[in-house]
């Protein structure tokens, strides 16, 4: 079996290495100390393999082994070039499983290439260029294939494989979340965002945590506040409570009702069912649809904590009037 070492520049790769196949390879307290791959092989202990050479009087013992290649780091952009590059990928592209170092040590002496300890984003920078370095060998794949396809009938099953693979690489992983960051970077101290409806409908709930997990981690490292948009107007009650249930154990700062843009806004039963469904776990939002103080008051009754509309200048004024018994 051949396992590949991954990780940022200076996190303890060939430290790990080192440890595990005694090899003493170079390890320095400085980014891309290594460069061209190690490769080190380590037999695998076990005992019953001893024994059944004495009972046998075998001649030679060959041991099961685990080959490490331990490869130069990876940052951010390497692949479009930044660092050294994403090149040298070609070298895990073999291996069965993929080992991944990730820096939780604090050290003042130790540089991190980003400056400071965060296992989560380092996970995340590396897990994406991964993910664009697979990219790069299926479009190279798919050029290919695309051609032999019309021809060919294993090719064009070949053909609408790669294509769903691409579609997933790119979209479904990890796009939310980068949008979510860029957005973060460039000032926004809230976020938005709507679940993907198709695949809540799809009942593929993993998929629908695992994009609330990451876009609402996204947010917390930042200290930004995550509403996820339920979109009601779209959804069956079970769909509805599948979402709940999920922002229950993620904890995003809101649920919200709607985005004011689809069929329907934000309505009475729906706002009930999600208070009887999180309780006091999570906040919600109500939003679509609201004109006048009696919407906002009932919602507000039934324990909505914020109200977004864009009457909302008109309604405080209506409360203000009433206050004083205009
Ligand atoms: N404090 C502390 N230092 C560590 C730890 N692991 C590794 N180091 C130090 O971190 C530095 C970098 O370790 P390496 O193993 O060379 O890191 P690498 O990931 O192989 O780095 P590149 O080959 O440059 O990508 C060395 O000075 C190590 O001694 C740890 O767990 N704690
Ligand atoms: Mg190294």
């Amino acid at each position: 079996m051949k396992l590949g070492i991954v990780g940022l520049p200076n996190v303890g790769k060939s430290t790990l290495f080192n440890s595990l196949t005694k090899a003493g390879a170079e390890s320095a307290n400085y980014p891309f100390c290594t460069i061209d791959p190690n490769v080190g092989v380590v037999t695998v202990p076990d005992e019953r393999i001893r024994l059944l050479g004495e009972l046998y009087h075998t001649k030679k013992v060959t041991p099961a082994v685990i080959e490490f290649v331990d490869i130069a780091g990876l940052v951010k952009g390497a692949s479009k070039g930044e660092g050294l590059g994403n090149q040298f990928l070609a070298n895990i592209r073999e291996v069965d499983a993929i080992v991944h170092v990730v820096r939780c040590f604090e050290d003042s002496n130790i540089v991190h290439v980003d400056g400071s300890i965060n296992p989560l984003r380092d996970i995340e920078t590396i897990n994406l260029e991964l993910i664009f370095s697979d990219l790069e060998v299926l479009e190279r794949r798919l050029s290919k294939v695309s051609k032999a396809a019309r021809m060919d009938k294993t090719c064009a099953k070949e053909l609408a494989l790669l294509e769903r693979i691409k579609a997933h690489l790119e979209e479904g992983k990890l796009a939310k979340v980068f949008e979510t960051e860029d957005a973060i970077k460039k000032g926004a101290q809230e976020i938005d965002y709507v679940v993907n409806i198709t695949q809540l409908k799809e009942k593929n709930y993993d998929y629908v945590e695992k994009e609330m997990a990451a876009i609402v981690a996204a947010c917390r490292r930042e200290n930004v506040c995550s509403k996820v948009i339920f979109e009601n107007c779209y959804l069956e009650r079970e769909e509805k409570l599948a979402l709940c249930a999920i922002a229950r154990d993620v904890r995003p700062d809101f649920i919200k009702t709607s985005t004011g843009f689809g069929t329907g806004g934000a309505v009475l039963e729906d706002v009930e069912l999600m208070k009887n469904a999180v309780g006091e776990a999570v906040k919600i939002k109500a939003a679509g649809g609201i004109r006048t103080l009696e919407d906002a008051l009932q919602m507000i009754g039934l324990g909505v904590s914020r109200i977004g509309s864009t009457a909302s200048v008109d309604i405080v004024e209506e409360l203000k009037r009433k206050r004083k018994g205009i």
